[in-house]
């Protein structure tokens, strides 16, 4: 029986692929790097540092530090003004607002567990800031997904042991992360074929809350 349910963001609540690849697409574009759709697949849970590193595998130059600090903040920036220009509480999921008004309503505790470090501004934007019991972030952690710390530290806020918790993923990187911190995993989107899922759907629309607390 599930006692707390632990909700990443991007994929998940809400989706801001699409703004992330702006972001990335403009600094790659101003220092000629190749980049497409396909490698941003790939940055999906993974935290902006990560994510600088896999496109600057195309990069004809080496970087340092400090230049690969300016190439994230030029990414962070442009993608926070197509944040506050673009998001709104109509991008949030299908399935999503019900799922979390079933699970308050059946006394399940409520977390996000996500690698972003704009995780405050995106839940104040879409008008989930007061919804949550917990928020562990990629502004409280030292290792990201795959490593479990952002979800074993949700769990830990909402006062539950990992077992007793489930995570609800989009990113193969978050399902590996929730198996390594001992939680349950529900693959929603591009992580729905994931045969690591305890339970799977293309998103949450497709899930009722009785299927989640009876894992
Ligand atoms: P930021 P999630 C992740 O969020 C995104 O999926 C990933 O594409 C992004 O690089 C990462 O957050 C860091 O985001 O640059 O805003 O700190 O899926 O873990 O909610
Ligand atoms: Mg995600």
């Amino acid at each position: 029986m599930i006692k707390g349910v632990i909700f990443d963001l991007d994929g998940v609540i809400v989706s801001t692929d699409e703004l992330h690849y702006q972001g990335w697409k403009y600094m790659a574009d101003s220092e000629g790097i190749y980049f497409d759709r396909q490698i941003n697949e790939r940055l999906r849970g993974v935290s902006r540092m990560e994510s600088l590193s896999i496109i600057l595998e195309k990069a004809s130059k080496t970087y340092t530090d400090a230049q690969k600090e300016a190439l994230a903040t030029l990414k962070n920036d442009y993608y926070k003004e197509l944040l506050a220009t673009t998001l709104s509480p109509a991008d949030i999921l299908p399935g999503v607002l019900n799922v979390l008004s079933g699970l308050k309503a059946a006394g399940i505790k409520i977390a996000i567990g996500s690698s972003s470090k704009n995780t405050p501004t995106i839940l104040k934007q879409i008008g989930l800031d007061k919804t949550f019991d917990a928020v562990s972030d990629g502004n409280n952690i030292t290792n990201s997904k795959p490593d479990p710390e952002v979800f074993l530290i949700a769990a830990e806020w909402l006062g539950l042991k990992p077992e007793d918790c489930l995570v609800v993923e989009d990113a193969e990187a978050g399902v590996t992360a929730a198996k390594a911190g001992g939680m349950k995993a529900l693959a929603v989107g591009s992580a729905a074929t994931d045969d690591r899922a305890d339970l799977a759907a293309a998103d949450l629309s497709l899930i009722n809350v009785e299927q989640m607390i009876n894992l």
